[in-house]
């Protein structure tokens, strides 16, 4: 039998990881013939409602799922895991400064990227989910120098997610018939949800709505889409997020379809103008199991002044964290 995957969820009592582990465990992650070991790692006072998580893995008699550790120590978390989920982060509560919420998560992401960096196994790969996802990834991968950078991502694939379903509905399309849509930037309401490369049929998708709904609806409703959601349902996004988070690695280990792309925060070199070292998100295809940012896109003045301003804010997040001595 193949030898099984480690795949390492923090945060995993939390709302997220109930939806996501069983999941994984059913083999939608990795797919169909790749057995997973799941380490889900916890704080103390939550460890006892992983345990319970784990006794309903259990009870599920997943046939790929070949063990279940609970721990709140990072290194053992991460010693030999070939995929790692960092759901769990610090959220902002009433009051919080800026200052105060990066303090904290580099509270949790640095001795993360450290543990990653002293056991992770060679491939590890690394999906930021926790928010500020695309600066705690960042800082993650700045405490694990010998893990090359681009095994460090963040996660704007529920962007992206949303984005599809929102040109769908407008366009009386299915979600399968669009391509090419992209997310820019940071994971944050700054974020750029670009169309003007989209197709829907084939067809280009500006051709299809009017520069006055993208501006006025679809970017404000995909980049404040998990507001309305906690309005809605008096939670967070889950389910989608953690859908998302599948999607994300499986496209990562088996590639995206020709002809079509997806987004991810991946550490830029410089490409479309994104400082090189910040994780942004950027139009990606996957193949050979590494990303690849699209080159050669053409970015009118409108997405222009769209990148930059949330790339700024990326920026001011990289400044604030250095000052503050989390890298
Ligand atoms: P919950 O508050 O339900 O769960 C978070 C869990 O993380 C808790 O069980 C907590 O004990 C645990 N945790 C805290 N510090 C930890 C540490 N140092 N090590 C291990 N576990 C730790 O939050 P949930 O709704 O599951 O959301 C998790 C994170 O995802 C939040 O930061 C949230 O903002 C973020 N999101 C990111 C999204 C994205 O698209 N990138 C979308 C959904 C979501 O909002």
């Amino acid at each position: 039998a193949a030898t099984p995957a480690v795949v390492t969820v923090t945060g995993a009592a939390g709302q997220i990881g109930y939806a996501l582990l069983f999941r994984i465990a059913s083999g939608q992650l990795l797919g169909p013939d790749t057995p997973v070991r799941l380490r889900l790692l916890e704080i103390p006072p939550a460890v006892r409602a992983a345990e319970g998580t784990a006794m309903e893995l259990d009870d599920c008699a997943f046939p790929l799922l070949a063990g279940i550790d609970v721990l709140d120590d990072a290194r053992a978390a991460f010693d030999g895991v070939n995929v790692a989920l960092l759901v769990g982060a610090r959220p902002r509560t009433a009051g919080m400064e800026r200052g105060d919420l990066l303090s904290a998560n580099g509270g949790i992401f640095r001795p993360q990227g450290e543990a990653i960096n002293a056991g992770a196994a060679d491939d590890v790969r690394v999906l930021v989910v926790g928010n500020p996802a695309n600066t705690n990834a960042f800082i993650a991968a700045s405490h694990a120098p010998d893990v090359p950078a681009d095994r460090f991502t963040a996660m704007t694939r529920l962007d992206h997610n949303r984005a599809v379903a929102q040109l769908a509905a407008r366009t009386g399309s299915g979600v399968d018939e669009i391509r090419r849509l992209a997310i820019w930037g940071n994971h944050s309401a700054t974020q750029y949800p670009d169309l003007t490369h989209a197709t829907v049929r084939g067809q280009a998708a500006t051709g299809l709505v009017d520069h006055e709904w993208v501006e006025q609806t679809f970017i404000p409703t995909v980049a404040k889409r998990g507001a309305a959601i906690i309005e809605a349902r008096g939670a967070s996004s889950a389910a989608s997020a953690a859908n998302a988070a599948i999607d994300h690695v499986h496209t990562w280990v088996h590639g995206t379809p020709e002809g079509d792309w997806t987004s991810a925060g991946v550490v830029s070199h410089g490409e479309y103008g994104v400082p090189e070292g910040l994780v942004a998100s950027f139009p990606v295809t996957s193949s050979g199991g590494a990303w690849h940012v699209v080159p050669d896109l053409d970015v009118d003045d409108f997405s222009r002044a769209r990148i930059d301003a949330s790339v700024a804010e990326l920026v001011e997040e990289r400044e604030s964290v250095r000052s503050l001595g989390l890298v």
